[in-house]
């Protein structure tokens, strides 16, 4: 953690959008410097119909964000967009203080939170990707020293500023992180064969999915009013009403405009949601922005392939607004759950909800046993971990076993052909 917070200015350009969004955007970048622990001391807006190629804002507005950033002190300049390498470079020149795009701030965030060898790896790779094409110039904008956003990640091959080295390593990484994944593919394997139900939550990053995964596992994992607390998949197991286990996971939070390479980075995660049997769309009720938010969030899922799963809309926070919205929201959505995941309102019958939305997917069975049997003792046993048993009949060395089982489980069940659906 840098000894003293770094002071930031913001640049937006307002170009065929509207201001308000240009000035909402800014609000956006001023959590992520927030998170990526700098202080914002300056804010600039600047009307153009398309960016300048050499300065993105335009020389004489340089020169003025030049003198701003004196007055006020400025330790380095975020800008909302990406920028190209030349852009960069200009800007550094001119500006004579570090310059960040906003892809480059969220890849530092990245970094920062990242927990497993799995996640630092794939921020890395993020990280190198991103560094490659900026290689080709003088090199200034690579050789920072010092601390802060910029300066973390792959630090000594940054120095280097050679891209056959950079090509290697990333080929590397990119190898363990295969091995990673195709171990990750054959847990998920295993779940499935144990048939036992996956709920992914997902959401706007913030929107409170770690509070309210606590609150459904008993765990506690980091929650923080910060954005991108949570970066690395955790999966644990929860108990609903019936008796029936699933696993939820927790996963990294969404933003409007995540960078593609992080999209593509963070494929890891999200591969968890694509696969899950059941999403849950964690919303922060309260905000102002829950619209766009909710937008964003369906978009983020589109691209990663989820959008076929069913998901269920969780308005959370629901604390911080009134009776009467609780009200609207309940009306405009009726299969939504309403909850406040600190104050545990509506978890309860979230669980509830979760628990006969997998129920959907049941079937009404009848199943012979041999009691003598081992196996098929051990298929009743697990019958009474994933199903919902209705009657047990005992008689001479048979069991019937009147049960709604999940389809998963009844496709593996061996004794398959006494499965009579009714
Ligand atoms: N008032 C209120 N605050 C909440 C509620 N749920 C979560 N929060 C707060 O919202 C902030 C963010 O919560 P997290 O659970 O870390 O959010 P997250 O979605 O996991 O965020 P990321 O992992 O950063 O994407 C924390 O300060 C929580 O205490 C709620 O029901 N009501
Ligand atoms: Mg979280």
């Amino acid at each position: 953690m840098a000894p003293h917070a770094e002071r930031a200015a913001l640049v937006g350009l307002v170009t065929s959008s509207s201001r308000g969004d240009a000035d909402h955007s800014l609000d956006e970048l001023a959590g992520l410097a927030d998170a990526a622990g700098a202080t914002v001391v300056l804010r600039m807006l600047q009307d153009r119909p398309r960016p300048d190629p050499a300065t993105f804002i335009g020389s004489g507005k340089v020169a003025s964000l030049a003198a701003a950033c004196d007055e006020a002190g400025v330790d380095v300049v975020i800008f909302d967009n990406e920028l190209t390498p030349a852009q960069l470079r200009q800007l550094e020149e001119r500006l004579e203080r570090k310059v960040v795009d906003r892809t480059q701030l969220i890849l530092d965030i990245f970094a920062r939170r990242a927990r497993t060898r799995e996640g630092k790896w794939q921020v890395e790779l993020a990280q190198l990707k991103y560094l490659l094409p900026r290689l080709a110039g003088s090199g200034t904008a690579l050789s920072r020293l010092g601390g802060g956003i910029g300066t973390r990640g792959p630090g000594e091959t940054k120095l280097e500023t050679d891209r056959r080295r950079i090509r290697v390593r990333m080929q590397a990484i990119q190898k363990e992180i295969d091995h990673v994944r195709q171990r990750r593919s054959q847990l998920r394997e295993r779940r499935q064969k144990q048939s036992v139900p996956t709920v992914a939550l997902v959401g706007y990053t913030n929107a409170g999915k770690t509070t309210l995964f606590n609150r459904m596992t008993d765990e506690t994992a980091v929650a923080s009013n910060a954005l991108f607390v949570t970066l690395d998949p955790l999966v644990r197991r929860v108990r609903v009403p019936d008796n029936r286990e699933l696993l939820v996971s927790d996963t990294v939070g969404f933003i409007d405009r995540l960078p593609h390479a992080l999209v593509a980075a963070f494929g890891a995660t999200l591969e968890e949601v694509s696969e899950a049997d059941l999403i849950l769309h964690v919303i922060d009720a309260g905000s102002a922005d829950r619209e766009r938010q909710m937008a964003a969030v369906r978009r983020v899922l589109d691209e990663v392939g989820a959008a076929e799963v069913p998901t269920v809309a969780v308005y959370n926070k629901t604390d911080t607004i009134t009776a009467e919205e609780r009200r609207r929201l309940r009306a405009a959505d009726p299969s939504a759950a309403v909850i406040s995941a600190t104050e545990g309102t509506g978890v309860g019958e979230l669980l509830q909800m979760i628990a006969s939305r997998l129920a959907l997917d049941t079937r009404r069975v009848s199943i012979t046993f041999d009691s003598a049997n081992e196996s098929d003792r051990q298929q009743i046993h697990r019958l009474y971990r994933v199903a919902r048993v209705i009657s047990h009949v005992a008689t001479d060395g048979k069991v019937v076993i009147e049960a709604d089982v999940p389809r998963r489980f009844i496709e593996r069940l061996t004794t398959v052909e006494s499965v009579e659906p009714q």
